[in-house]
């Protein structure tokens, strides 16, 4: 009715001649707009966003160009926030559970009712078990930091950080070169070589928008190495669908070349690097023909790629991925590129790997608390005496845990991030779930991880709480401020508040006597602006005119964070601990007759299992499939559309077939995030398959570092309807 009145209203009004009406009526209802810097809190990149506010409500989000790091983008993924903050399926209050864990029958309780309990529980376990008995477990984020200090308090040695399924044995192999994790100036670049770093479709700012000026107006060559014919693939300069696992192969091949034709850069690995000569014999034996027969990448190829790679330099860089949860091997891998890297000379140079600028932020001043006393039940400084201790062992800590050893552990407080789906095995997870006494999830809906928990305290969206400032370091360093653009739609909470009422009940107030403000005023103060915290509201950025810098290492007499104080190409260190000083290729292991290694990916719509309930979002990527090459897949007479059965080890799961040349014979790919648990998330619940279920447990040996495409599957059609929602 309403409808059809303003219809003949739009045909009728300019006839009647009503323009007064009209005037009138647009007077009456005159939006009120605001508009709000924040940052986007969608995947790890913190672009820069300003928020525009219709009469109270989130209308658009936009990219704030003030940003070095996120410029003028903002992804498909960013602009979707507003359907995940008013999205029905979202938890709107805690929740206790009230039937058998996972059965799905739920309590709505207060937040009193809720941190009463959980605080209860947790003292419980804390009397009889010792503190370390419960385990923290986070993903990054601005408010991470709460809950990690949360975790010391309480007196727990045990957090679990994200990097240990996702960068720890990038960053522990670029460490252990140089020092330090650098940035890759693809800005500048005119030769960039990538393995997988799918930067087209797995976006990081400012490098995919970089690599898409530098790709798409021919200012740099890409060269790019995935079993998958990728987006970045399509876009590079030259694909090579390198046989999986095999990437260092082609790594110490490019080394043999450059040194054997000393194409390297003599004076940088004279005057900084320490091993050259370890290195030249190391790489001897790693001829180009040698590689062709591991990556299935012609020799004459790897030979010309490492002489245009030298001759390019200091304006080359091979570029580490962020995800380097691959194999066993990993961390030998990155190291061998970090190598490659050094010794032509790219390193701290305009165009090369660049180490990061960095802003001095205030830092409030709190009440210090002891230290755990207990040892980590990953035993990491035994097993990846190497590894950052802060972020522990996750799978390691899994496996201990199911086994009960060093010490039993009985516990388990989740943070802004949802194991069931991001930890290989998910029968594992969940049986080291069904083994707690308690659970409990701080997440902003009803993941998996949250569906088998005993209590969920909802955290407010981005959208809906103001976080600490973060500052990204960088080749241009850049401070965000996350400041709330509307107030909680339900009765949700930041996460500061939720470890506060905690702490309270388990007589760890005192730590946490700070509002967010008071936090971020301090860390503000040091900002060399006019009133910087009134600079941050108004401009949600701050960035320093004067960068970038390149060289500052390259001064006289700098001494790198290693041991030595040079570029360690041979590492004493790895040889003390029992690992290769040197990176040795490790053949990898074939897929059995009839099998496929299973690889893993992404998709410029989705990130991780965070937003396949987004309606926005699976409007572009409605459900997952099955990538399988056409020859296989004729052979087991597949054909697309067909529902096939993915089994490994560890379980089975079924989901259509989409038969493609876009991936390897021998390799079989499925997005991440689909299949969920959750009834709630009613986008992604029994919509496609789940990843987790078919990955088997492997770790790097060195960072501990899951890995990812060390699983092997059948695949065979069978009867029966794709499950989609
Ligand atoms: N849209 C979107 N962007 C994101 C994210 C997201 O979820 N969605 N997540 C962010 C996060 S946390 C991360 S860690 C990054 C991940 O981003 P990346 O570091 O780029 O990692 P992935 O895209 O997971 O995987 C990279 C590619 O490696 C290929 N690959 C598999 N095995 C091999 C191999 O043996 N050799 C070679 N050369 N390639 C191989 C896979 O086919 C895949 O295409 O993306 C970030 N950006
Ligand atoms: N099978 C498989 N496993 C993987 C990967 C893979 O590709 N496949 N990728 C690996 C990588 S690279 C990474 S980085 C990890 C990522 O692992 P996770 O961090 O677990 O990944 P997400 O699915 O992005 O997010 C987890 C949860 O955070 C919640 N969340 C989002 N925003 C907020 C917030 O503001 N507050 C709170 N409290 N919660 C919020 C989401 O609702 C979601 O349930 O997974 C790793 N594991
Ligand atoms: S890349 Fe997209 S999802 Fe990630 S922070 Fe930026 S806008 Fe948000
Ligand atoms: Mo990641």
């Amino acid at each position: 009715m309403a409808g059809a009145a303003a219809a003949a209203a739009a045909t009728l009004g300019p006839q009647l001649g009503c323009a007064p009406l009209a005037r009138r009526r647009r007077a009456a209802v005159a939006p009120e707009v605001r508009q709000v810097a924040t940052a986007c809190e969608v995947c790890p990149n913190k672009c820069a966003v300003l928020a525009v506010v219709e009469n109270g409500r989130v209308k658009k989000l936009n990219p704030n160009p003030a940003s070095p790091k996120s410029r003028g983008m903002l992804c498909a993924r960013g602009n979707a926030a507003i359907q995940a903050l008013y999205d029905p399926d979202r938890v709107k209050g805690p929740l206790i559970r009230a039937g058998a864990r996972g059965e799905g029958k739920w309590r709505q309780v207060s937040w009193d009712e809720a941190l009463d309990f959980a605080a209860e529980r947790l003292q419980r376990i804390k009397d009889e078990h010792g503190p370390e008995a419960v385990l923290f477990s986070s993903t990054e984020g601005f408010q991470e930091e709460f809950f990690k200090n949360f975790a010391l308090a309480f007196g727990s040695p045990n957090v679990l950080r994200h990097p240990t399924l996702c960068l720890a044995s990038v960053n522990l192999a670029y460490s252990m070169t140089f020092g330090t994790v650098p940035s890759f100036d693809l800005q500048n670049a005119s030769y960039v070589i990538m393995s997988g770093a799918n930067r087209f479709e797995s976006i990081i700012t400012p490098d995919t928008m970089d690599l898409i000026d530098g790709a798409m107006n021919r200012k740099a060559k890409l060269v790019y190495l995935d079993p998958r014919f990728t987006v970045t693939a399509a876009k590079a300069d030259e694909w090579y669908p390198i046989r999986p696992g095999t990437d260092l192969a082609f790594i110490l091949a490019m080394l043999h070349v450059i040194v054997k034709e000393q194409r390297y850069d003599k004076e940088f690995v004279a005057t900084r690097c320490l091993g050259f000569e370890q290195l030249a014999a190391h790489v001897e034996r790693y001829t180009p023909e040698w590689a062709e027969g591991e990556t299935e990448i012609p020799a004459r190829d790897i030979a010309r790629i490492a002489r245009e790679f030298a001759d390019a330099a200091p304006r080359a860089l091979y570029y580490a991925g962020r995800r380097s949860s691959w194999y066993v091997n990993d961390f030998q891998m990155r190291r061998g590129q970090a190598i490659l890297n050094a010794i032509v000379g790219s390193w701290d140079r305009q165009g090369g790997v660049v180490p990061n600028s960095r802003i001095p932020l205030g830092e409030l001043l709190v009440l210090p608390w002891d230290d755990p006393v207990a040892p980590r039940v990953d035993e990491i400084e035994t097993r990846f005496p190497l590894a950052a201790r802060g972020d522990g062992a996750f799978l390691q800590a899994r496996e201990n845990v199911l086994g009960g050893v060093p010490y039993p552990v009985k516990g388990w407080m989740v943070y802004k991030q949802d194991p069931m789906n991001a930890l290989p095995d998910r029968g594992r997870t969940r049986a080291m779930l069904e083994a707690m006494d308690f659970v409990a999830v701080i997440d902003t809906q009803m993941s998996d991880t949250a569906w088998l928990a005993d209590v969920v305290l909802p955290e407010s969206t981005y959208l809906e709480r103001t976080d600490p400032l973060h500052m990204l370091p960088g080749i241009w360093p850049v401070v965000v401020l996350r400041q709330q653009v509307v107030p909680p739609v339900h009765d949700t909470r930041p996460n500061l508040e939720i470890i506060q009422g905690l702490a309270r009940r388990l007589g760890l107030g005192d730590y946490f006597d700070y509002t967010v403000e008071e936090w971020i005023a301090e860390q503000a103060a040091e900002l060399p602006v006019v009133n910087p915290l009134e600079y941050l509201k108004k401009h949600g950025v701050y960035a320093p005119a004067e960068a970038p810098f390149y060289g500052k290492t390259l001064a006289q007499g700098y001494r790198f964070l290693t041991r030595s104080g040079k570029v360690e190409l041979y590492s004493d260190r790895l040889a003390e601990a029992g690992h290769d000083p040197l990176p040795v290729y490790h053949p990898p292991t074939p897929p059995p007759a009839g099998a496929f290694r299973m690889v893993l990916g992404r998709k410029a719509t989705h990130t991780h299992a965070a937003t396949t309930n987004n309606l926005w979002l699976l409007e572009q990527t409605p459900t997952n499939d099955l990538w399988i090459h056409p020859e296989p897949a004729g052979k087991l007479g597949i054909v697309s559309g067909d529902l096939v059965e993915v089994a490994s080890q560890a379980g089975k799961v079924r989901l259509p077939a989409r038969v493609t040349p876009e991936i390897r014979p021998d390799c079989v790919f499925m997005l991440h995030g689909f299949g969920k648990l959750s009834p709630w998330l009613r986008g992604a619940h029994g919509n496609g398959a789940c990843d987790a279920d078919v990955l088997i447990t492997a770790w790097d040996r060195v960072s501990g570092n899951a890995a990812f495409h060390e699983t092997f599957v059948t695949v065979r059609k069978v009867a029966g309807e794709a499950s989609h929602a």
